[in-house]
Parts: C-alpha cells; sequence; structure tokens
C-alpha cells in the first residue's frame, strides 16, 4: 500500500476536519453529449451549480485507463524518487503543501503545464523531471479531454444564443492558452474511522480560477460540492465519466450567470483516490470580462482584468478564499 511520507505533527494537525456530510447527492445534473437538447441542460446545470457530470464524452477508455496505470505508478514510487520531480512551484511533485500560502491537505500530486512550448523548451527542473512515460499519457488524455470540453463549452455558446460559437473555445484552442493539468493521488487515512463522525480535508474547499475544469477519478468517493444555500453534498464517483466545473473566468464572463463552484475532498478511510484534472484557461494576456451579448443592458458585475492579473492575484491568495471578490465593482 502506498501511503505519504511520515508527517509531521503540526503539518497534520493544520490539516483540518470538517463536518460529517456521507449521504451521495442524486440530484447532480448528467449530461449526455450525444443528445440533441444538451446544450439547453447544460446552461441549466451551470446556472444552478456550476457543475454536472457527462455521459457519452468521446474520450477513449484506453487513453483515460493507460494515464490512470501511469498515474498509479508514478505514485507508488519511494518518496524520495517522487521528490526528484519536484518542488511543485510552478510545476512538479507536491506533498501535503498546496499552493504557495500556507494550505495543506492529504494529498501528493503532480502539477504539469499543458503547454508543449513550454514543456520543451528544457526546463528540466519543471515538467521535466517527471517520468517520459507519464508526460505522454498526459499529452494524448488531455488532447482528448481538452476536445470534448471545447464541444461542451460550444455547446453552452450555442445554449446562450451567442452567435460565435467558439467565443469560449477558441480560448482553450489558442496556442498560448494557460491551462494546467493535475494528478492527484489521496492515500487512504484509516485513523479517520476512530474520528467519531469527522471528515479529513484531503483537498480544502476553493473554486477553480480558470474557465472550464475537467475532472476524472477512479471509483473512490471524496469530493463534494457546495450547493447555492451552502450546504455540502457528496459526489458519487463515477469512473467512467467526466465531472466538469464552471472556473471563475467563466463566471465572470457570463456576468455571473454561470457560478464558480465551490468544492472540496475528504479523505476516505480504506481507499485511495486518484483524479486527474484538466483546467482550461485562456491566454495570459486575455482581457476577461462578461461577453456584451450576455449584458442586455446590465451592467457588469465586475471590474477589468487580464487573465495574467487574476491568476497573480490569485497564486497569493489562501485556497478557501473568495478570489473574485477582489474583482467585483461594488
Ligand atoms: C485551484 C485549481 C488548480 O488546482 C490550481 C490550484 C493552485 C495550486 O495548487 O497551486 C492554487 C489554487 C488552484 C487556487 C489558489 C492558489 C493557487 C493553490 C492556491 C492556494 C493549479 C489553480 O490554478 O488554482
Amino acid at each position: 500500500m502506498v501511503v505519504l511520507a511520515k508527517p509531521a505533527i503540526e503539518q497534520l494537525s493544520a490539516i483540518k476536519t470538517c463536518k460529517l456530510t456521507t449521504t451521495f447527492f442524486s440530484g447532480i445534473p448528467i449530461i449526455d453529449l450525444s443528445k440533441p437538447d444538451s446544450k439547453n441542460l447544460l446552461v441549466k446545470a451551470c446556472e444552478e451549480f456550476g457543475f454536472f457530470k457527462v455521459i457519452n464524452h468521446g474520450v477513449p477508455t484506453e487513453c483515460i485507463t493507460k494515464l490512470e496505470s501511469e498515474a498509479v505508478s508514478f505514485f507508488s514510487l519511494p518518496l524520495s524518487e517522487k521528490e526528484k520531480a519536484g518542488p511543485p512551484n510552478p510545476f512538479g511533485y507536491g506533498n501535503k503543501s498546496i499552493g504557495s500560502n500556507g494550505d495543506v491537505g492529504w494529498v501528493e500530486y503532480l502539477l504539469l503545464t499543458t503547454n508543449p512550448e513550454f514543456n520543451y523548451q528544457g526546463f528540466e527542473s519543471i515538467y521535466g523531471k517527471t517520468p517520459e512515460t507519464i508526460r505522454c499519457a498526459v499529452d494524448d488524455y488531455v488532447l482528448a479531454v481538452k476536445r470534448m470540453a471545447c464541444e461542451v463549452l460550444e455547446l453552452l455558446a450555442d445554449g446562450l444564443k451567442i452567435q460565435q460559437r467558439n467565443v469560449f473555445s477558441k480560448l482553450l484552442m489558442d496556442e498560448q492558452s494557460d491551462s494546467v493539468f493535475r494528478l492527484n493521488h489521496y492515500p487512504p487515512y484509516p485513523e479517520l474511522q476512530e474520528m467519531n463522525g469527522s471528515n479529513f480535508i484531503g483537498f480544502g474547499e476553493h473554486t477553480d480560477p480558470q474557465i472550464i475544469s475537467v475532472l476524472r477519478s477512479n471509483n473512490t468517493s471524496g469530493l463534494q460540492i457546495s450547493l447555492k444555500d451552502g450546504n455540502w453534498i457528496s459526489v458519487p464517483p463515477d469512473q467512467n465519466s467526466f465531472f466538469i466545473n464552471v472556473g471563475d473566468s467563466l463566471q465572470v464572463m457570463t456576468n455571473g450567470r454561470f457560478k464558480s463552484v465551490r468544492h472540496r475532498v475528504i479523505a476516505n478511510s480504506l481507499k485511495s483516490r486518484v483524479s486527474m484534472i484538466y483546467f482550461g484557461g485562456p491566454p495570459l494576456s486575455e482581457k476577461i470580462a462578461p461577453l456584451p451579448s450576455l449584458m442586455e443592458g446590465e451592467d457588469s458585475l465586475y471590474k477589468e482584468f487580464t487573465w495574467f492579473e487574476y491568476k497573480k492575484s490569485a497564486y497569493k491568495s489562501r485556497l478557501a478564499d473568495n478570489r473574485l471578490g477582489l474583482f467585483e465593482k461594488i
């Protein structure tokens, strides 16, 4: 069994517990991409939850299982080997520490850029140190998942009756798109069984700063999302589907019509959870502002900013912060 390095007591106590929420929620929208009515259901899901599950997605199973098995092999390596691919700032292997501002979780991960130019420019100390086999599996997977994410974004543009249907997807397709990929491993935390009804945080609550995030996990539970009323619900795992989150940038581009969903992962007492997430982001120089056709005489709820400015500010924040708050018009 793979375990994380014996954590320092202080670090473990910093990994917070939260109130127990175990019942699975059955109301998560399921979008069948092969059905003609999916565009309207997609819009509704983004408005109500900022989150939905996608089936009949067209991403080849081999591509997913190949990457999962590469990830499992990587995370099974001795810690000293994995650490050779670290630290994770900006890209590489990370263990328990998330971001640069003191957040911690019961998780180890590989954070990678999806920009091929960046990968192959001889950045040995960044992406270069992750094993070659993982890199190839990631490249194939990201290509397929990005295609699916673009299809979803184009259906959303159709559903919103925006004439230019690639208005969102072109940002991910841009050569300069600042997208990120993350492989997470949440080892089991057996002591949880004795923690009388508490949950142990794997990855603390947050919203994703980008446009759209596409998550796939193995069959281990742990993901929770916050509903509009602030209640947390557990997402039933489904290794054959993808879960999609609206990110902060899409919330802004729709002038708040779509909600960037708060989510978190709690540790499992018995099973390892492995997840892979593609975060589709715009080019750094892109202005992020509400689309005029969605404003219908409304004022923008947000001050204008570039993705570079937002990202810079986001990376200075703590995980649970309301990052968009700084950019809201009062
Ligand atoms: C959340 C979404 C992505 O995982 C991520 C995360 C990033 C990191 O792990 O370094 C951040 C987090 C995420 C938002 C606020 C900052 C930056 C950790 C953190 C405390 C890769 C991203 O783009 O933003």
